[in-house]
C-alpha cells in the first residue's frame, strides 16, 4: 500500500511530504514536481502570499539519477515567508520581552473556533497555521509521484473550473463530456492544458471575462467567492476498486480524497445529483460491442459502476465554498472579552477555485495510484508493467472463454 504524510505550518520554515510504497525505477525529476507546484499557485483572485512564494521542491530522499529507488521519498517545500515569522512561529520558548498579540477572534467558516475548542489552545494562530490550505502544496508534491507513475500506464489526470460565483459557461461541458459530445478524444491532461491557458482555468474564454468581473466586484466589496470544478482521469483500466466491501469501492475512496481538500463541501461522480431526477433509461450507459471490445456511447456513470472502474474516463465534480476570511467581516465573538465583534481580517485569497482543481487532480491521482498498485503490485515499475500487460491482454478473451463454455 502506498502512503503519504505531510507536515508543516503555513508560516513555519517548510512544508514536507513523505511518500512511501511506490515501485522503483519510475522516472521522476524535480522540474516535473515544480511544474505542478506552480500550477497550484496560479489563478486570478489569489492573495499576496502567492507573490511571496515561488514553490519548489527539494528532493531529500528516494530518488537517484532521476528514478525512484522504492525507498521513502521525502520532499521539502520552503516557505519564503518564514523569514517574516521566525519569532512568532519559533519552536523555542519566546524571551520575556517578546510581545505579540494572541489571536482571540474566530472567523466564521474557518477552523479557528473548532480548533481552539478541540485542542485547548489559548491562541487561534495555533489553529490557523495547520488548517491553512498552504498544506496542499505538500499534497501536490506528493501527488506528482502518483501521476508520474500512472502516466507510465497511459493514465492522465486533468481538471477544469466549471463555475466561480455561480457563473457557468453557456455550454455545459461536464454533461457534454459525459455524453461524449465534447472533448471526445482528449486525454485528461490535454483538458488540463486547455484550462491552464485561462486565468481562472475555465474551458470557455467568454465565461472567463464574466468571472473576472465578478471576482473584481467581490474584492471591492471585501467578499470572497467559491465555485465548482471537475477532475478527470483518462486511460484508467477496467477493474480498479471493488464491490466486495464498502471501503474498497473506488467511488467512495475518491469521494473521501476530494472531500478532504480544504473548503470542499460537495462532491459527485458522473451525473451525480442530476441522475436522481431522471428515469433509469436516461441515466445508465448502454453496453455495445465494437471490434470485439465492450464500449459505451455515454459515460453518465462517470467511469465507475459497482465501485469498480469501467475503463471510461473518471469524471468527478466538486464544490468549493468561498474562502472564509472576509475583508468585510461577519459577526463573531472576542474570546478575550466575550463580546460581540467583527471577525478578524487576515491576509488571504479572494478566490482559490483554480488552485483547488489542481489539488483535486493530485488527490485523484493519489487514489487511483493506490488502487492500481493494490491490483497490479510490483516492486519495480517493470514488474508492475508485466502484471498490468498480462491482465489487460487477457481481459477480453477470458470473458469470451468463460461464457462460451456455458
Ligand atoms: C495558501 C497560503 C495562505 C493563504 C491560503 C492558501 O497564505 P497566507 O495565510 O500567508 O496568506 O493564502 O490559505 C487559506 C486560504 C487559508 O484559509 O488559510 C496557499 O499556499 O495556497
Amino acid at each position: 500500500m502506498i502512503k503519504f504524510l505531510t507536515a508543516g505550518e503555513s508560516h513555519g520554515k517548510s512544508l514536507a511530504a513523505i511518500v512511501e510504497g511506490f515501485p522503483s525505477n519510475i522516472k521522476l525529476r524535480k522540474v516535473y514536481i515544480d511544474f505542478h507546484l506552480k500550477r497550484r499557485q496560479a489563478g486570478y483572485g489569489r492573495g499576496q502570499r502567492m507573490k511571496i512564494e515561488s514553490d519548489s521542491a527539494e528532493i531529500i530522499s528516494g530518488i537517484r539519477f532521476g528514478k525512484t529507488l522504492g525507498s521513502p521519498i521525502c520532499l521539502l517545500i520552503k516557505n519564503s515567508d518564514w523569514e517574516n515569522w521566525t519569532e512568532i512561529m519559533s519552536s523555542e520558548i519566546p524571551s520575556s520581552d517578546f510581545v505579540y498579540e494572541k489571536i482571540s477572534i474566530p472567523r466564521p467558516g474557518h477552523a479557528d473556533l473548532v480548533g481552539i475548542s478541540k485542542y485547548n489552545f489559548d491562541d487561534i494562530r495555533n489553529s490557523i497555521e495547520r488548517s491553512s490550505a498552504r498544506e496542499t502544496a505538500a499534497r501536490v508534491a506528493a501527488g506528482t509521484v502518483a501521476r508520474k507513475f500512472l502516466g507510465d500506464f497511459g493514465i492522465t489526470i486533468g481538471s477544469y473550473v466549471e463555475s466561480i460565483g455561480g457563473i457557468y459557461s453557456k455550454r455545459n461541458y461536464t454533461q457534454d463530456i459525459l455524453m461524449n459530445k465534447a472533448l471526445r478524444n482528449f486525454s485528461a491532461w490535454q483538458i488540463a492544458e486547455k484550462a491552464d491557458k485561462s486565468l481562472v482555468r475555465v474551458l470557455d474564454i467568454g465565461q472567463e471575462g464574466r468571472i473576472i468581473k465578478k471576482i473584481k466586484s467581490a474584492k471591492k466589496m471585501g467578499d470572497t467567492l467559491g465555485g465548482t470544478f471537475v477532475t478527470i482521469a483518462t486511460g484508467v483500466p477496467v477493474g480498479l476498486g471493488s464491490f466486495m466491501h464498502y471501503d474498497r469501492r473506488l467511488d467512495a475512496a475518491i469521494g473521501h480524497s476530494i472531500m478532504s481538500i480544504n473548503a470542499v463541501k460537495g462532491f459527485e461522480i458522473g451525473f451525480g445529483f442530476d441522475s436522481a431526477e431522471r428515469f433509469g433509461s436516461e441515466v445508465h450507459d448502454e453496453i455495445f460491442l465494437k471490434d470485439d471490445i465492450f464500449t459505451r456511447k455515454t459515460n453518465r456513470s462517470g467511469g465507475i459502476e459497482g465501485g469498480i472502474s469501467t475503463g471510461l474516463p473518471i469524471v468527478v465534480r466538486a464544490a468549493m465554498k468561498p474562502i472564509s476570511t472576509l475583508m468585510k467581516p461577519l459577526k463573531s465573538v472576542d474570546l478575550k472579552t466575550m463580546r460581540k465583534v467583527e471577525a478578524r481580517r487576515e491576509r488571504s485569497d479572494f478566490v482559490a477555485v483554480p488552485a483547488c482543481a489542481v489539488i483535486g487532480e493530485s488527490m485523484l491521482a493519489w487514489k487511483l495510484a493506490e488502487f492500481f498498485i493494490e491490483k497490479f503490485g510490483g516492486d519495480s515499475i517493470e514488474e508492475t508493467k508485466d502484471n498490468f500487460n498480462r491482465y489487460t491482454k487477457q481481459l477480453q478473451s477470458r470473458i469470451k472463454k468463460n461464457f462460451s463454455q456455458t
